[in-house]
């Protein structure tokens, strides 16, 4: 078969190599906290980005290099496409990966049509993760892209655009059991508003709501029993996204009743465009036991939208791995690169250095977190700033058993209350010693 990316597999080479086409830290059976980096990172690799991103923007076509694709929306180029990206997770040694459903196969002329091949498609995918070990991460269905969906899949204000988004999920669903996907993720794409003038915010709501438990019910008559994973973004497509960041996805998920089957999917750059750190974000997930998995990328400052770059942060992945360990570790979820390159960087190879580079980022993030948590300051720090609820009244106010009556007495009693130094700076001094 032909192969496209002018390289052997990515090696492990140590930190001190030269080799641009080397792992200088990502060593993928070397064991950390227990577990291998392999086991404990869970790369995977999106379809979209790394097949289907021409590298274009509001201003300029498309750059990027795909001797492999022949432009045409059939089922023969998207067959074809499958072996191209195949050899793409060998020679990265990724093992897992995502998708759209239209980015593996062609949208055409009807949904039977498009169904048919999305079957043809799948049929190939599930020969070449049986061949090669590969995973499906999670799959996803389109319902942002075509014109339809301007106004909204399941907040659309038109039932029968909410019948096609209906029918496109049970359809993205089925393949991704099929495949033995490990999750299914809905990321809002145009569930939110251009502007409330012409929206009922509270019918769309519970429309959203309506269509997540068709979901969980589809699942059980199919036998999908991995988890849903809702990946919030504040805005972009949308003025306003429903699913805008962890807390309101948090809420929306309890509202409705539908903790029990969904998680968050937690993305760096959604993060920041909330306003956010990713550390907020995935503590916010973690605590409520609902980070599910990762989309691991990095915006600019400079620049207010997604850019989906890729990570290159050490400090940023450190703290996403402090919360991933923290929470003891991935279960069904991962750290997916959604992330492309910038557009001047159009060469097949580059797709290779960006990844290599997003592997090793955070395959340092992991063993900076776990040298951390080995030196024990950190969370004894914490530890210890908690201290005086550990008994006494404090005790009595994590278990329920004062009451105001009784707090007011001890304030009384106590006179003014000398408070410690929170210490950040010397806090910040302690993880640099660690980078
Ligand atoms: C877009 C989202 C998208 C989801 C999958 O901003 O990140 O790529 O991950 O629909
Ligand atoms: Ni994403
Ligand atoms: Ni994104």
């Amino acid at each position: 078969m032909k192969e496209y990316f002018p390289t052997s597999k990515i090696q492990f080479d140590g930190p001190k190599s030269r080799n641009p086409l080397a792992f200088k830290h990502y060593n993928p059976d070397e064991v950390v906290e227990g577990k291998t980096m392999r086991e404990h990172l869970r790369f995977a690799a999106p379809y979209w980005h790394v097949m289907r991103n021409t590298l274009g923007d509001p201003f300029g076509d498309g750059t990027a290099q795909m001797p492999w694709d022949d432009g045409s929306n059939s089922v023969e180029n998207a067959l074809a496409r499958v072996d191209v990206f195949f050899e793409f997770l060998e020679k990265m040694d990724i093992d897992y990966y995502c998708w759209h459903d239209r980015d593996i196969a062609p949208e055409l002329n009807d949904l039977a049509a498009s169904n048919d091949a999305l079957d043809q498609v799948v049929a190939k995918l599930k020969t070449k993760q049986e061949e090669s070990g590969k995973k499906l991460l999670w799959g996803t269905a389109c319902l942002f892209t075509h014109p339809r969906y301007s106004q909204g899949a399941a907040t659309s204000p038109d039932a029968r655009v909410y019948a096609y988004a209906a029918a496109q999920v049970k359809k993205a669903l089925e393949c991704t059991n099929a495949l033995d996907g490990l999750g299914y993720t809905f990321w809002g794409g145009r569930e939110g508003y251009s502007t409330l003038l012409n929206t009922n915010m509270k019918r769309e709501l519970d429309h959203l709501a309506t269509f997540l438990h068709m979901a969980i019910e589809h699942a059980d008559k199919i036998g999908y029993t991995g988890p849903f994973y809702i990946e919030p973004k504040p805005r972009e497509p949308s003025t306003h996204q429903y699913d805008s960041d962890a807390a309101a996805c948090l809420n929306f998920l309890r509202e409705y009743n539908l903790t029990d089957r969904f998680k968050l999917n937690i993305e760096t750059n959604h993060a920041t465009l909330a306003g956010h750190t990713m550390e907020h974000e995935l503590t916010v997930a973690a605590n409520a036991g609902l980070l599910g998995s990762i989309d691991a990328n990095r915006g600019d400052t400079l620049l207010g939208w997604d850019t989906d770059q890729f990570p290159t942060d050490i400090y940023g992945t450190t703290q996403v791995m402090l919360v991933v360990l923290g929470m003891g570790g991935f279960t069904t979820g991962g750290l997916n690169f959604d992330a492309k390159r910038r557009r001047e960087s159009h060469e097949p190879i580059d797709l290779i250095h960006a990844h290599i580079g997003g592997m090793d980022t955070f395959a340092r993030g992991l063993k900076i977190a776990a040298a951390i948590r080995a030196d024990g300051r950190l969370a004894d720090f914490v530890q210890d700033r908690y201290a005086s609820f550990n008994n006494g009244f404090g005790a009595k106010i994590e278990t329920g058993m004062t009451s105001f009556e009784e707090l007011e007495a001890i304030a009384l009693a106590g006179g003014e209350p000398q408070v410690k130094s929170g210490r950040q700076e010397y806090l910040e001094n302690l993880i640099n010693e660690f980078i």
